[in-house]
């Protein structure tokens, strides 16, 4: 039986465990990325190691989440993150060369290289035929030091991808057609990796779009061969040495094979408030839309922005709607100056924002009140545009433009226009002067800390045994941007005790004084609790006040392990029916902790306050198990040394 091509990257890569037996296993880790709204800390972490350089193949400080700058804060990371970057040997690129994903995808993207990145659409890179893998920003910091990247075993799915699109339909349609499939659910430990004949005509652009979302599934990454396509958009980049040919072999086996016609796609749209959410944008011909907004690291390639012109060229937005439009990169953004397309966004009555994250992260261009916005970005999320109650709508560029021209929903195949082609250049406009090369030796570069800059919390060994109060129960899909929001709070994520104010905000205002009070305690979740960010802050500021365990039916992959690095125990419900039993505001109590951490992992809880019994399982690996004793990663990694 032949390899598929997850197997041959990730075996090409193991350090630790077997691709076809155990639970977990361990890869070496050729780059790293960060961004800023995640890097203060991850460098932070990285400080604390004491190791003099970092030991990556390659390693890329971005800055493009924070770029508003409203008060001294951003602009003091920034400048930590250019000075300490310089100090350990990490290329940074400054605020406005654009997306991490994007620039990276462009300027750094190596087939069969693995990448960790402390931003959950790392797995764009899978989209030039990286394994690339969003991970908290402490596992980002370790690998940074060397050290191996531990993952659950992948179950690796096929998407087999036949036919072609029609005039109108693009890779977003693909992704949103994939998640209707899959959902957002139950992927845990999954890589997608995708194969079939379509793949011949589809860019790497279109597929880093693709891998993106794949990041809604839950799955760990996704993955494209490495083909003509692959070496076209090398060589359009002068790296064409990057390039090495990967794909699986023809009798590869797989976990599980679903397939999509491209042929058969229709323009798709999430739906308020879940990117699973997935209907036809037909389906809401007609309704009103308020906004469009078309950019993020999902959709704002060249590609993109070509085939938004040639829809705008000689029309006009409706006047009740705002469109707004940013360029993935300043490569992106040259080439649309370059090639007349910002003149006609402008023409068009466009707004252009800069090259970075802005509306997607809710800085900037929040909806009105109640108001529809429909955008090319990937996540939908309650609150997240900075409306609590707008109506958030995810879609391609193309529908985004249609809706724009119409002011309602619009099938983009029923505008009578003639679809544009997009000829990949031949050379894209190249300038890299915004990426600071570190010096050979950056030893005696002073690391720069403004008042923002905080240090990483400490945290405790874990008790054998205690008694806490249930803080807060919710119910499913929690997600990080319920837990830790970002927007206009963005600013403190290099100051915990600010940001830890702030912890479930959004869904009850007294949960911090309250964890404060009650000197921490439990939260209890339903399903897919931790969906979303990778943002480590989603477990450090609850850490910081206290929470010492999170009890849910299910916790997502990236949260879970930030848990586990900051010392908070997963938990999951051996029995779901004791989900609905518990209520906010019991005291539970455990026992032998550390021995059921050693053992079994099946822990005992007793609700005092109901008087009963009932058990959950700590759902962590031998190795997790004691990380979780010594209290979180930081002290373990401090013990072992
Ligand atoms: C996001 O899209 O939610 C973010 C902001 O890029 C996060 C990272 C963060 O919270 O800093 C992510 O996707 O991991
Ligand atoms: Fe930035 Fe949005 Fe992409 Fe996150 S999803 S990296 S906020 S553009």
């Amino acid at each position: 039986m032949g390899s598929n091509l997850v197997h041959k990257i990730l075996g090409a890569h193991l350090v630790e465990g077997d691709l076809h037996s155990g639970d977990e296993i361990a890869i070496r880790v050729d780059q790293t990325l960060t961004q800023d709204a995640t890097g203060t800390m991850a460098y932070l972490q990285f400080e604390t190691m004491g190791i003099p350089r970092i030991r990556t193949e390659l390693s890329v400080s971005y800055v493009d989440h924070n770029t508003l700058q409203m008060g001294f804060e951003n602009a003091d990371d920034h400048r930590y993150l250019q000075t300490v970057a310089a100090r350990y040997g990490v290329h940074f690129s400054k605020a406005g060369n654009g997306i991490c994903h994007q620039v990276h995808l462009e300027r750094f993207g190596v087939p069969g290289k693995t990448m960790l990145g402390s931003d959950s659409h790392t797995p764009t890179g899978g989209g030039i035929g990286m394994i690339a893998i969003g991970v908290g920003g402490l596992d980002v910091a370790v690998a940074m030091g060397g050290g191996a990247f531990y993952m659950p075993r992948p179950r690796v799915v096929k998407v087999n991808l036949t036919g072609q699109f029609q005039p109108f339909v693009s890779a977003k349609d693909v992704i949103l057609k994939l998640l209707s499939i899959m959902t957002t659910k139950g992927n845990v430990g999954k890589i997608v990796e995708y194969a079939g004949p379509a793949l011949k005509h589809l860019s790497v652009p279109e597929r880093a779009t693709i891998a993106n979302m794949g990041a809604e599934l839950g799955v760990t990454t996704s993955v494209f061969p490495s083909d003509e396509q692959t070496l076209a958009f090398l060589k359009a980049q002068k790296r064409e040495e990057a390039w090495v040919a990967l794909a699986a072999d023809p009798d590869a086996a797989y976990d599980q094979v679903i397939e999509i016609d491209l042929s058969a796609l229709e323009p798709m749209v999430a739906m308020p408030h879940s990117p699973d959410n997935i209907g036809t944008v037909a389906s809401l011909k007609g309704q009103k839309v308020h906004q469009v907004c078309i950019g993020s690291c999902t959709n704002s390639s060249l590609r993109d922005l070509v085939a938004v012109a040639d829809m705008l060229k000689g029309r006009h937005v409706h006047p009740d709607v705002e469109l707004v439009i940013a360029p993935g990169s300043r490569q992106v953004e040259m080439e649309a100056a370059q090639r007349g397309l910002m003149g006609t966004f402008l023409m068009a009555g466009a707004r252009v924002g800069e090259s970075a994250c802005g509306f997607c992260i809710g800085s900037g261009h929040a909806p009105g009140t109640g108001e529809v916005s429909v955008r090319s970005n990937n996540r939908n999320f309650k609150g997240r545009s900075g409306t609590a109650d707008a109506q958030v709508y995810l879609a391609s560029p193309e529908t985004c433009v249609a809706c724009a021209l119409t002011g309602e929903f619009t099938d983009p195949r029923t505008l009578g226009l003639t679809a544009g082609t997009f000829e990949m250049p031949t050379a894209f406009a190249i300038d890299d002067s915004m990426v600071i090369v570190p010096p050979a030796d950056g030893s005696k570069v002073e690391v720069a800390r403004g008042p923002n800059i905080g240090e990483p919390p400490k945290t405790e060994t874990m008790p054998d045994q205690f008694a806490k109060t249930v803080l807060l129960k919710v119910g499913d899909k929690i997600t990080t941007d319920h837990i830790m929001p970002a927007g206009q709070y963005l600013k403190y994520r290099s100051n915990i005790p600010k940001y830890a104010e702030v912890v479930f905000i959004g869904v009850d205002a007294n949960f911090a004084q309250r964890a404060k009070e009650c000197g921490g305690g439990f939260v209890v979740a339903g399903d897919s609790y931790g969906q979303g960010s990778s943002r480590e802050h989603a477990a450090i500021c609850p850490s910081f006040l206290g929470v010492k365990a999170v009890m849910a039916k299910a916790i997502e992959r990236i949260h879970k392990a930030n848990l586990v690095n900051f010392g908070i125990l997963p938990l999951i419900f051996m029995d779901p029916a004791d989900y609905d039993k518990v209520q906010q505001g019991d005291t539970f109590s455990v026992a032998n902790l550390h021995g059921t951490l050693s053992d079994g992992k099946v822990l005992e809880v007793k609700d005092e306050t109901q008087g009963f019994t009932f058990k959950v399982k700590v759902d962590v690996t031998d190795r997790q198990a004691i990380i979780l004793k010594d209290g979180g990663l930081l002290n373990h990694i401090a013990k072992q040394v």
